[in-house]
């Protein structure tokens, strides 16, 4: 007898299996019935993942759009600028409020684990206080990481490095810096030092944003590389946006591949902010931005796709889906050849799993916590497709949100037809 038992379910490898849930764990995975389980959800051989992951968000920030004026330029740095604005109008209810509402919005589209950057340049701490409040009261939703994230820099705004420490003080899991953003070249490099002192005194991993710029001249992944290799902090370490790398000659783009991947270092890039934000500065031609993502999973790099904005003053759409970002990193990295699709999937599922260091909880296996998403496809690549509806989330061995799919019926010859976006060889596989 399971607590929750899911049946005819279709893993990512087109096996049907039945889940048996228990606790907050997965007692069984096996082909077949396993018997009977207090609530059981039927998937009818539907497509069930292992839940997705938001590796890179601003959950302080979400929800903001428009309330300090909005961004016409479309630049990074009128964001900053906007944001600066509303951040000293933060309070510790506005911030829940929002921060709450945007996860419901993630987890109910399948991301059952986020990573949340919040912007520590603040002598108050309000956001951050106010997150690590909602970190524990949303426990039965998702598991949430923060990341002490310098928004106006460490050494570029005043007492940044105090700021740091004390946000570590005060219970952040990740250090983050903004190298790119800070005055000087030299100010960059050593604010990346600061933040790999940080980590090593504190023991814990490294998230910056790096290199978000079109200037080619940016190379601040360099040297959290290097740092990387000198502290032995391989696997640790991710460098988030990197767009610099968009528009670096072959020839060095090649050379730090080398080194990213000596380092075990963990690329992310957000397809949604940065399709906004990047190129702003070109007439035409005008660059993607986003950086290498095909490429770099071809040398053997770790990369993970985050959503990164939910109408914030940097992107003004979105809903927290996350299929959305991967569509769009599919789109603009051209991972469109047949066995490319699947690894787009990866980008917000294992591999974004890695960045956060989840990997021994996050699976559909006995042991692991039962977290996973029943989708209305037969597979990952159907799911990606159609964006297909998250029909069922499971978090903690809890059925956390349903929604229903879209009816589509088409009248013709007085019959109605009720159609599904699936091609018949595949609505045939999947009975
Ligand atoms: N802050 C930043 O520096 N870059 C971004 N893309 C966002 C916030 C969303
Ligand atoms: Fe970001």
């Amino acid at each position: 007898m399971y607590d929750l038992l899911i049946t005819n379910a279709r893993l990512r490898d087109g096996q049907l299996v039945d889940i048996g849930i228990q606790g907050e764990r997965i007692a069984a995975v096996a082909p077949g019935l396993l018997g009977e389980g207090a609530r059981t959800v039927d998937a009818r051989g539907l497509l069930v993942s292992p839940p997705l992951i938001e590796p890179h968000c601003h959950l302080d920030a979400v929800l903001t759009e428009g309330d300090a004026g909005h961004n016409e330029s479309g630049t990074l740095l009128e964001g900053i600028q906007r944001w600066s604005v509303r951040k000293q109008s933060l309070t510790h209810e506005d911030v829940k409020r929002r921060a709450v509402e945007g996860i419901k919005w993630y987890a109910s589209q399948g991301a059952l684990y986020i990573r949340s950057h919040v912007d520590v340049c603040d002598p108050s701490f309000t956001a951050l206080k106010a997150l690590l409040e909602v970190k524990e009261e949303c426990r039965d939703l998702v598991d949430l990481q923060l990341v002490a994230f310098p928004q106006e820099g460490i050494l570029s705004y005043p007492q940044g490095e105090e700021l740091m420490e004390e946000a570590l003080r005060l219970g952040v899991d990740v250090v983050g810096a903004i190298p790119h953003y800070e005055i000087t070249r030299e100010m960059g490099v050593e604010s990346i030092h600061i933040a790999f002192r940080l980590a090593e005194k504190y023991d814990r991993p490294i998230d910056a944003h790096c290199d978000e710029t079109d200037d080619d001249q940016s190379r601040f992944v360099e040297v959290m590389a290097a740092e990387t290799l000198a502290r032995g902090m391989q696997g640790r370490v991710t460098a988030s946006h990197t767009t610099a790398m968009h528009s670096y000659s072959n020839a060095y783009a090649f050379k730090l591949f080398g080194w990213l991947k000596r380092a075990e270092m963990h690329i992310i890039a957000n397809p949604p902010d940065n399709i906004i934000l990047q190129g702003r500065f070109d007439s035409y031609p005008k660059r993607r931005g986003m950086t290498r993502v095909k490429e770099l999973l071809e040398y053997g790099i770790n990369v993970a796709v985050g959503h990164d904005s939910v109408m914030d003053p940097w992107y003004p759409l979105g809903t927290g889906n996350m299929l959305h970002a991967a569509f769009l990193a599919l789109h603009i990295a051209q991972m469109s050849g047949y066995e490319e699709v699947p690894r787009v999937w990866d980008l917000v599922t294992e591999n974004a799993a890695r960045v956060m260091e989840v990997t021994e909880d996050y699976g559909i296996q006995p042991g692991k916590q039962a977290d996973l998403v029943l989708f209305d496809a037969p597979t990952d690549r159907d799911a990606l497709r159609t964006l297909a509806t998250p029909l069922v989330c499971v978090k903690r061995g809890r059925v956390i949100s349903e929604t229903t799919a879209p009816r589509v019926r088409v009248f013709r010859g007085g019959q109605a037809e009720e159609i599904r976006y699936q091609q018949e060889r595949i609505r045939g596989e999947s009975g």
